[in-house]
């Protein structure tokens, strides 16, 4: 059904944090190569998102600005997308409500993201909001009426829910109204594993810093980081299918991939039999060189905050325009009386 709808893509970041090399390689750098396809893109900060767990209200403030940077920097041109922060635009809470009211506690109780981020904590002292997160989720993305969401593979099974709140909507009031949203996960990076254990996604929010690479980290950092970074004592192997239980070496060889712009088997041909002696500073080289002007662009785009919400208030604006008439269709189709003059 995706097919009768314009080609749209809705994609977001939570400013829980700074960002990191999984959120640019899974996220910001796909972003930017999906508009320079031609495709209309928009993009949200979302921060009702991230106050699903608690925020400093400076530091979330901080970290917004900072994301938007994180995506201008990455080559998101905001004259070319939509970039804006998710809670300028009222309609993501309105139809998130409506899609509350849609979705089933058996289909929210499958997710394992909720699981995952109250694993090892007390699941009954987590926040209502984190609970109903997927279905946000939905509505951030079907309030544009978006085709396809380009995502890591943490994010796939959010989608799939997303899927399932359109279907049900659809049927249970007999239209053909919302898109069966597509997933995007493509290339070497869709899922990038921290450096202290490479069975865990690299994220923001790990407590170890040496984990992640962040977007602000200057050059000695991210040497340093990949320096120290776990792995075995054993060289590299010849082929992709030698990396199998060695997810430390994979994680790597699948980050040089991704930044260098080549299949892993091209990494695996280049430093096949060789060390981590020698794989971990040419490495450390790359992320260097591919990171640091990204870094340099951030810290520009930070000098001048007053710009970035100028330009955020003109991506919500632009967001505002597209979602009304499909927040006001909806409200219509659930039988809700709209008379006011807007
Ligand atoms: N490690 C990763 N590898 C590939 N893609 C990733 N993404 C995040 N981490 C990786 C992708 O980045 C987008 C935005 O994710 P998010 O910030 O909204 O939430 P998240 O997936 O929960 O990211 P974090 O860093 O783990 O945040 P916290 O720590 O706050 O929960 C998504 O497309 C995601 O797939």
């Amino acid at each position: 059904m995706a097919t009768a709808f314009a080609p749209r893509i809705f994609s977001g970041i939570q400013p829980s944090g700074g960002l990191t090399l999984g959120n640019y390689l899974g996220a910001l750098k796909r972003f930017a190569e999906k508009q320079d396809e031609g495709i209309e893109t928009i993009y949200c900060l979302v921060d009702l998102h991230a106050i699903t767990v608690w925020q400093e209200p400076e530091a979330l403030r901080h970290q917004t600005r900072e994301a938007a940077a994180a995506f201008m920097a990455s080559g998101v041109d905001p004259a070319r997308s939509i970039l804006f922060n998710q809670s300028q635009v009222a309609g993501h809470a309105q139809l998130a409500w409506i899609f509350n009211c849609v979705a089933r506690l058996g289909w929210m109780n499958r997710m394992t993201q909720f699981k995952d981020k109250t694993a090892g904590k007390n699941a009954e002292n987590a926040s209502l909001g984190l609970y109903a997160y997927p279905s946000l989720m939905a509505a951030d993305i079907l309030l544009y009426h978006a085709t396809h969401v380009p995502v890591g593979e943490d994010q796939k099974q959010h989608i799939e829910l997303t899927r399932d709140i359109a279907a049900k909507f659809n049927h249970d009031y007999g239209v053909e109204f919302f898109p069966l949203t597509e997933p995007l996960i493509e290339g070497a990076a869709t899922r990038v594993m921290s450096l202290r254990d490479g069975t865990k996604k690299m994220s923001k929010s790990d407590p170890s810093d040496a984990s992640r690479i962040n977007l602000t980290d200057d050059a000695d950092a991210i040497a340093g980081k990949i320096r120290k970074a776990k792995t075995d004592p054993e060289p590299l192997p010849e082929t992709l299918e030698g990396l199998a239980g060695r997810p430390e070496a994979k994680n790597l060889v699948n980050i040089y991939a991704a930044l260098a712009g080549i299949a892993p088997e091209a990494v695996m041909s280049e430093f096949g039999g060789k060390g981590f002696g020698t794989f971990k500073p040419a490495l450390a080289d790359l992320a260097v060189a591919r990171m640091a002007p990204i870094t340099t662009e951030m810290n520009r785009l930070m000098a001048d905050p007053a710009e970035i919400d100028r330009i955020l208030g003109q991506g919500a604006d632009r967001a505002d325009a597209i979602a009304q008439p499909i927040l006001a269709r909806t409200m219509e189709i659930v039988g809700m009386v709209r008379s006011r003059q807007v």
